[in-house]
């Protein structure tokens, strides 16, 4: 799976996208014709991986989505016909960029309803991990979510206030945010546990991990605490936070006075494994 970089564009990671022919935004076309039909084969071997895993491990939201958006198993999606398929449903809009893109590009994209999907797509040998966002990543992990309206506005929500934070300090936060919800996030359901996070659908092994093992703390999502807590990006992760339902995370980002919450950004960060005496630790797995 893709395990982002705190600050991509600071990070050693050698990227592999063609940034030389993306535009000022970062766009770049698909250049669908480019894809070999082994390329192909990878997407169709990971969709029917993580399809597979969906009914007993995702949020109903992802598999409402997933469904909605047409995609087919057999080949490589083209983005213009997702783009036009979410676009009639919560009014996003998909295209294409290199990869990893400047935090300001991202935020600026999310804020104005576009969501940025990597073209390339992983090798055979990195099926189950690599450092970078691909293809598969991109699409299948964070486009289902997007046909949901109210998780929509959440993303074009928060691309907004990272739009007007400046401060590494609030990127931090803002970082951790996004990791613990749009990357790792679970919800509760009538069913046990579902993940709705990109980085756990686009994992088969954190799948199963993330909403069944007994290692890490599953607790309640609170803002304030997701905000302060730093993260692991080469493993799988210690805490997972829970949401009520996909509305909770919309609300409280609602409410939340950021600005109050970027003066503390400075502060160091709760560890990946603390567990403190204020957290509402979830007790219900995944049921199927
Ligand atoms: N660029 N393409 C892409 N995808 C991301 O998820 C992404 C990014 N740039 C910055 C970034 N994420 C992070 O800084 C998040 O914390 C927002
Ligand atoms: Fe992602």
């Amino acid at each position: 799976m893709a395990r982002l970089p705190v600050a991509p564009t600071q990070s050693d990671v050698k990227l592999r996208g063609d940034y030389a022919h993306a535009g000022p935004d970062f766009r770049l076309a698909q250049n669908y014709d480019a894809y070999t039909p082994d390329e192909h084969a990878i997407w169709r071997t990971l969709f029917e991986r993580q399809s597979g895993m969906l009914a007993e491990h995702a949020a109903p939201e992802f598999q409402a989505g997933l469904r909605l958006l047409g995609v087919d198993a057999h080949r490589i999606p083209v983005l213009e016909e997702a783009s036009d398929r979410l676009k009639r449903l919560t009014g996003f809009e998909v295209i294409g960029v290199p990869g990893l893109i400047p935090e300001a590009d991202f935020f600026g994209h999310l804020a104005e309803r576009r969501f940025p999907v990597t073209t390339w797509m992983r090798r055979r040998d990195e099926l189950d991990y690599l450092v970078e966002p691909d293809l598969f990543h991109d699409f299948f992990g964070h486009l289902p979510m997007l046909a949901h309206t109210v998780f929509a506005n959440f993303i074009q929500a928060y691309g907004a206030i990272g739009a007007h934070a400046r401060e590494p300090a609030a990127l931090k936060m803002l970082a951790r945010l996004y990791w613990y919800t749009v990357e790792f996030g679970l919800v509760a359901t009538g069913r046990g546990l579902r993940a709705y996070g990109a980085g756990i659908l686009s994992s088969s092994g954190e799948t199963i991990y993330a909403t069944r093992a007994t290692g890490p703390a599953r607790i309640g999502f609170d803002l304030q605490r997701v905000l302060r807590t730093n993260y692991l990006i080469d493993s799988y992760q210690k805490t997972y936070f829970v949401l009520d339902d996909i509305e909770q995370l919309f609300d409280s980002v609602l409410a939340a006075d950021f600005d109050a919450q970027f003066a503390d950004a400075h502060l160091p960060g709760y560890e990946p494994d603390a567990r403190l005496p204020t957290d509402q630790p979830v007790a219900s797995l995944a049921t199927s």
